[in-house]
């Protein structure tokens, strides 16, 4: 059990004692053009961050602050100065739009938003005269770059309780409909001391290097969180291609790697897995992730990915498997300090290889920001998540679809990404997105949204020839009747598919 003082605060524990503990020249955030901040200076420049919020803007505790920028170091030194402050932060992701953003702002209540010079005409739109939005980077007094240049950089963090909000995550899942999670200062060391410090046991030595966003809170967790806490070092780029992320992570001598599946896909489609050869470990989270890619990237690097579920409102991951415990298809077992189980409709636990809703107990489980979601989300103590999973006898936990995403075709239960994964595994397909399109005859069938390598143009012949590819795969009942070729699938702002998108497409 995770044992935490009742005062605490994250930021003093992740940055504070980091520089006492590491000492402050080690490297803290490293950039792809090869600067980097050491701890000493990141703990310097938070400490100007939470002076010019408090002596400035008049920032009191439980005000919340929100964010918005790329991932890079003065987004750190952000995050960090508004705990320090004793303030909430509000992440939202950069790619937003004023209208998004305005309604996270009508949900949050913001009292202030630090965001880059390069993203703020929406945020300004967005806030009108309801709260100030204060530029990052932009060569302007009022900048809080040059506002920092005149503190001193000393503060007295604020001695919150371990279970004060620190932190206010969106999340439209893969729905639409944004949802506010609420983390406490405990929770945020919390996943540090579970997944990252049982499954990747970091040392100082390692360098962290990934694609989410640190407004994603599995960016957040692998990008910021886990290195500070074990005194390691962070590689920050700014969007970034697949194969620019692996180079960049290559030439900074990454040895963790966070990214999505697709971004392994497309890293070994353009050639370069040799980047990745370097690697201690290498994490796929944030998607279902397949067999075939599970042993592409084997085949190619010699590494073994570790599979992880987690979602924001439980904060990172709490399924995954490390080292000899992975079973290539399978997610994992719960991360020590989670427990895990599969729920029927009617919310009773089923047996070794029944499907149904993967439900999950653990440290930092589900508090909504006011919404009568909770209740469906929280129930009897289980977060009961948006999947299905079927668990085997040994316990291992594998994904068979998002709960919305199994089709029903002539009475047959079909899970998408077994479809989807069947399709992935022709030489001529980049991406895939199964969906069930409804049926007079047959209720639902299986229809695939399909994204050509370059190069490959999608015919009628293509079509048949993937279809009597799937059929080769899987049980030829599950192949796709109905394959539509696109450009590119909807994706939410943290690279989910949604799904639900191309469902709604099809009912047009
Ligand atoms: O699996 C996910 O989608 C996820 C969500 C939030 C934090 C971490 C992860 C892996």
């Amino acid at each position: 059990e995770l044992q935490y003082p009742d005062r605490l605060n994250a930021a003093t524990v992740l940055i504070d004692d980091a520089v006492a503990a590491f000492g402050p020249d080690r490297p803290a955030l490293l950039a792809p053009d090869g600067s980097r901040q050491s701890y000493g200076e990141l703990l310097t420049r938070a400490n100007q961050v939470a002076q010019v919020l408090t002596e400035d803007f008049g920032i009191i505790p439980g005000n919340r602050v929100m964010l918005r920028a790329p991932n890079n170091a003065w987004l750190v030194a952000c995050w960090l100065g508004v705990l320090k402050a004793g303030a909430v932060v509000v992440t939202t992701m950069p790619a937003l739009r004023a209208p998004e953003i305005g309604k996270l702002a009508t949900l949050t209540r913001p009292s202030l938003m630090l965001c880059d010079h390069r993203f703020l005409d929406d945020a300004r739109e967005a806030a009108g005269s309801a709260y100030p939005v204060v530029a990052v980077g932009s060569a302007d007094a009022l900048d809080l770059v040059a506002r920092t240049g005149s503190k001193s950089g000393e503060f007295t963090n604020v001695e919150t309780a371990a279970d004060d909000v620190a932190l206010l995550g969106p999340t439209s899942g893969t729905t639409g409909v944004p949802k506010i999670t609420m983390h406490f200062h405990r929770d945020i060391l919390a996943n540090a001391d579970t997944f990252a410090r049982h499954i990747l046991a970091p040392t100082p030595d390692d360098v962290f290097a990934g694609s989410p966003p640190l407004a994603f809170t599995f960016g957040l967790g692998g990008l910021v969180v886990f290195p500070l806490r074990f005194g390691a070092s962070t590689l920050l780029t700014e969007r970034t291609t697949p194969v620019e992320l692996a180079q960049y992570s290559h030439d900074a001598g990454a040895t963790i790697l966070f990214t999505a599946p697709t971004a392994y896909r497309a890293i070994l489609k353009e050639g370069k897995a040799d980047l990745l050869r370097p690697l201690r470990l290498a994490i796929s989270a944030g998607e279902h992730l397949p067999a075939a890619t599970w042993q592409q990237v084997h085949d190619a690097t010699g590494l073994s990915l570790i599979d992880g579920i987690g979602s924001t409102e439980l904060l990172h991951v709490f399924i995954s498997a490390a080292g000899d415990d992975i079973r290539p298809g399978a997610t994992g077992i719960p991360v020590p300090g989670y427990r895990a189980t599969i729920l029927d409709p009617e919310g009773n636990e089923l047996g070794p290889d029944e499907s149904g809703r993967l439900a999950v107990i653990g440290p930092t489980g589900c508090r909504y920001l006011d919404d009568e979601r909770q209740h469906a989300y929280v129930s009897n103590g289980w977060n009961v998540t948006g999947d299905t999973f079927v668990r085997d006898a040994d316990g291992y936990f594998t994904y068979q679809a998002r709960s919305d995403n199994m089709i029903i075709s002539s009475g047959y239960n079909i899970g998408g990404p077994e479809v989807e994964e069947a399709i992935m595994q022709h030489d001529d397909v980049l991406e895939t997105a199964v969906v069930a399109r409804p049926d007079e005859q047959r209720g639902s069938v299986v229809c695939a949204f399909v994204v050509l390598v370059e190069g490959v143009a999608g015919s009628e012949a293509k079509a048949k020839e993937i279809q009597d590819f799937v059929k080769s795969v899987i049980s030829p009942y599950k192949y796709p009747r109905d394959i539509r070729f696109v450009d590119e699938l909807p994706r939410n702002p943290s690279g989910k598919l949604q799904h639900f998108k191309l469902r709604e497409a099809l009912s047009e």
